[in-house]
């Protein structure tokens, strides 16, 4: 690909996921169509894609059962990639889904066994990522939950998983780790359904843990909108609260599975407004992509896939600088703005409550008057799509 404006650097802190460029094609119905992607080479074709990082699951990297000399072998030849390729390890997580046994959650299970048994799973890939330089650390529960509510009283399960994150978040303080978590929530799939399944429930779901300050939310694209929810909204409330610890960027149709599709395919006008949030905040964290490409693809594919989600990042983020200098939309902005009050706040006291008693407002006139939003919206779609 050519050299562009909208061409990868590792300064715009790309990162994707071991099993995103190293999905296999695998679903359902169907096996595998892709061979296994030695860790290795996604790490060099990464680098030369212009990406900063990869994120990795423990069984990522390190197969489960694998020997303790084995397991240091396979960290060594990595932590040797990283190091000739200058990339990094930003983020890490544990699996806590593929095995049997987490058949009926991880944190969650109705056997303690088993829970005591993804506590010290996790710790141990906790080891692992702090040791190739990771400083967030994702929970995904995507087997906590049930398909029939028969077997599981959802407020126990509640205590079990904080009773898990409690416990990590003490590990890490023992261990004197630089590490912050971010949960990531997911309404369903592959269970019927899963607890806390919005960024929103996990927001709650933190101010009631131990140490609060140690957790955030990692909230992904598909994720929310399988909820049917606008993304950026959820973002916004994460940023707010200021718990947008990392984010998984992906593309999604309304009302499906979860197809972590290609950052943007889908939705273009929404990736849109989720990159002018995260711009605007000037947010620092990394910019992770979980999405894998389309099962007809072969390795071409997955290279154009990975340089697609990047370059349309980039590409949505130019975008969101001419929004910001368009003439026309920022007059439209900037009489929004001014009708807003400005910086001007409704801070509540005596003596503001009389005064509001006694304000008079033109309600004819305020029924009245438009917002002028289509204009601004139809000036949106037309920058989008390039005619602007
Ligand atoms: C899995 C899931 C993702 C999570 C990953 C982290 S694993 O691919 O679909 O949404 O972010 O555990
Ligand atoms: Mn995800
Ligand atoms: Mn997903």
């Amino acid at each position: 690909m050519n050299q562009d404006e909208y061409t990868p650097r590792p300064e715009h802190h790309f990162t994707f996921g071991l099993w995103t460029v190293g999905n296999v094609g695998r679903d359902p119905f169907g096996e595998p169509v892709r061979p296994v992607l030695v860790p290795v080479r996604a790490v060099q074709q990464l680098a030369q894609l212009g990406a900063y990082g990869v994120n990795l699951h423990d069984n990522d990297l390190v197969p489960s059962g694998a020997s303790a000399s084995e397991r240091d072998r396979i960290v060594k030849e990595f932590t040797a990639a990283l190091q000739a390729t200058g990339m990094k390890v930003p983020m890490a997580t544990t699996n806590l889904f593929s095995d049997p046994v987490f058949r009926d959650g991880a944190f969650t299970s109705n056997d303690a066994q088993v829970r005591a048994y993804a506590i010290r799973k996790t710790m141990a890939a906790i080891d692992l990522g702090v040791e190739l330089g990771a400083t967030t650390y994702v929970m995904w529960g995507g087997r906590e939950g049930v398909e029939t509510n028969a077997g599981k009283d959802p407020r126990a399960a509640l205590a079990w998983y904080r009773e898990a994150v409690n416990f990590l978040c003490e590990y890490v303080r023992s261990q004197r780790y630089d590490l912050r978590f971010a949960l990531e929530a997911k309404p369903n799939e592959p269970r019927g359904d899963i607890f806390l399944p919005t960024t929103g429930h996990m927001l709650a779901f933190i101010a009631t843990l131990e140490h609060p300050e140690m957790v955030g939310v990692n909230p992904e694209v598909a994720h929310e909108q399988m909820a049917g929810l606008d993304f950026s909204h959820g973002v916004a409330q994460a940023l707010d609260a200021g718990k947008l610890f990392h984010i998984d960027l992906n593309g999604q149709k309304l009302g499906r599975f979860d197809q972590d599709l290609r950052f943007g395919s889908d939705d273009p006008k929404g990736a849109f407004f989720l990159v002018k949030l995260l711009e605007d905040a000037r947010w620092p964290g990394m910019r992770h992509f979980d999405s894998h490409a389309y099962r007809t693809e072969d390795d071409d594919g997955v290279w154009a896939f990975a340089a697609g989600n990047m370059r349309t990042y980039l590409i949505l983020k130019a975008k969101v600088d001419r929004f910001n200098r368009d003439p026309e939309i920022q007059q439209i902005l900037g009489e929004l703005r001014a009708r807003s009050g400005g910086t001007e706040r409704l801070v509540f006291s005596v003596e503001r409550s009389r005064t509001l008693q006694r304000e008079a407002f033109d309600l004819p006139a305020l029924r009245a008057r438009g917002y002028a939003y289509e204009r601004l919206d139809q000036l949106t779609m037309e920058l989008l799509l390039g005619v602007r």
